[in-house]
């Protein structure tokens, strides 16, 4: 990342609720959701030249503590009292990095920060009119796209056709989501529907027990089924689980929810809890701290890729600029606006050959389109 954008002079912070409908219920081993609360970060600020800008950032936390302990009114109000007084206490001069240093003595609240850094990031790319994607470094211009799969109403037979579905539409890897009681029987049935034309993997959201037997056989059983990684079977905190299984399974282990940053992710890897990381900006607290993990994952040679929280095309602009960059190699849990929404609240990302265009707008290079902000709750939190 280059160090060098100017900072901005923030005149106004808005918090932007919007309610969305997703295209089909998402199940995961931690429950069902129908639809997402987004949480958008809006500042406003002047730049080198005194011209307005306006940055967005999108805090993926989902309404309830079920992924981590982070939920959406709690980010609000940790955003509201203490994140953004922090960050314009003394000086609404800012830049992205002050993000980081301001607030430093503020514990975890990861997606909350990350939504105000991508915010004040976008602001300062959007006023010397550069991209997100070209800051980082991008070393592509589409990013491979990956789809994941919720735990469906209909059981096997509807994974099965929601799986084709995917396939015909082009997406290069499936990632189905598992629990115990929904997981060697589907998966199975899916590999053995679609052979390998299809990459695939699973993830189960930390929803097994090392300690219980019965949980152990379906992890092994499906260790026997060429999947392209195992992600998160654990508990976020079990990282001798992670290593111990890890060591006997073919199967890579990917870790999601233990990961929080880069010195988790060189720990976890050194000990052989995971041979993959799944790089999510929210989880790991902003793009700074996703790029210091590929760079520590790529000392350790360990792949990283870049995983998804049911993003509007707001976050997803961020993760699909993430996912460009070097080390980004498999593919992104980004997938096609379609496959989350009716209708994104930015201009869509299509799927073509079965990756996402890398925008080349500024910043992000989306923004909300108004139509779709016009019922939105907006809170001000500074100017
Ligand atoms: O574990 O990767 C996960 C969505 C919400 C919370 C956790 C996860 C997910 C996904 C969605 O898998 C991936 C996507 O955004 O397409
Ligand atoms: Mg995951």
């Amino acid at each position: 990342m280059r160090p060098t954008l100017p900072p901005i002079a923030v005149t106004a912070v808005d918090l932007v609720r919007v309610v969305m409908p997703l295209v089909q219920p998402f199940t995961t081993s931690f429950g069902r959701q129908t639809e997402r609360t987004v949480l958008l970060v809006r500042v406003r600020g002047d730049g080198a030249d005194d011209t307005e800008v306006v940055g967005w950032g999108e805090c993926v936390t989902p309404a309830a503590p079920v992924y981590s302990e982070e939920f959406t009114d709690g980010a609000a109000l940790v955003l509201r009292d203490h994140l953004v007084p922090a960050l314009l206490r003394r000086d609404r001069e800012v830049g992205a990095e002050e993000v980081g240093t301001r607030l430093r003595h503020l514990h975890g609240h990861r997606m909350a920060r990350a939504a105000l850094e991508v915010a004040v990031l976008d602001a300062q790319l959007r006023a010397v009119d550069r991209p997100l994607a070209e800051h980082l470094g991008a070393v592509r211009d589409r990013v491979p796209a990956g789809v994941s799969v919720g735990i469906p109403d209909g059981g096997t037979h509807a994974l099965l056709e929601q799986g084709a579905g995917y396939l015909d539409q082009g997406y290069l890897r499936i990632k189905v989501k598992i629990e115990p009681g929904f997981d060697v029987t589907p998966v199975t049935a899916l590999r053995e529907a679609f052979g390998t034309e299809c990459a695939l993997q699973v993830d189960a959201n930390a929803a097994y027990d090392a300690g219980d037997p019965d949980h152990l056989a379906a992890l092994d059983a499906l260790d026997e089924l060429g999947l392209e990684m195992l992600e998160q079977p654990f508990g976020p905190a079990r990282l001798r689980d992670h290593a111990r299984h890890a060591a006997r399974w073919r199967t890579p282990v990917c870790l999601d929810e233990s990961i929080h940053d880069a010195t988790d992710a060189a720990d976890a890897i050194a000990m052989g809890a995971c041979r993959i990381v799944n790089v999510k900006i929210g989880r790991v607290g902003g793009l700074a701290e996703a790029v210091a993990i590929r760079d520590r994952c790529r000392a350790a040679g360990a792949p990283v890729w870049c995983g998804g929280m049911l993003e509007t095309g707001i976050g997803r602009a961020a993760n699909v600029a993430l996912a460009a960059i070097e080390g980004f190699d498999l593919p992104a849990d980004a997938s096609a606006s379609d496959r989350y929404w009716s209708e994104d609240l930015t201009e869509p990302f299509h799927l073509l050959d079965g990756y996402l265009e890398v925008p080349t707008g500024p910043g992000i290079g989306r923004e909300p389109r108004p139509e779709a902000l016009r019922d939105a709750e907006v809170e001000r939190l500074f100017g």
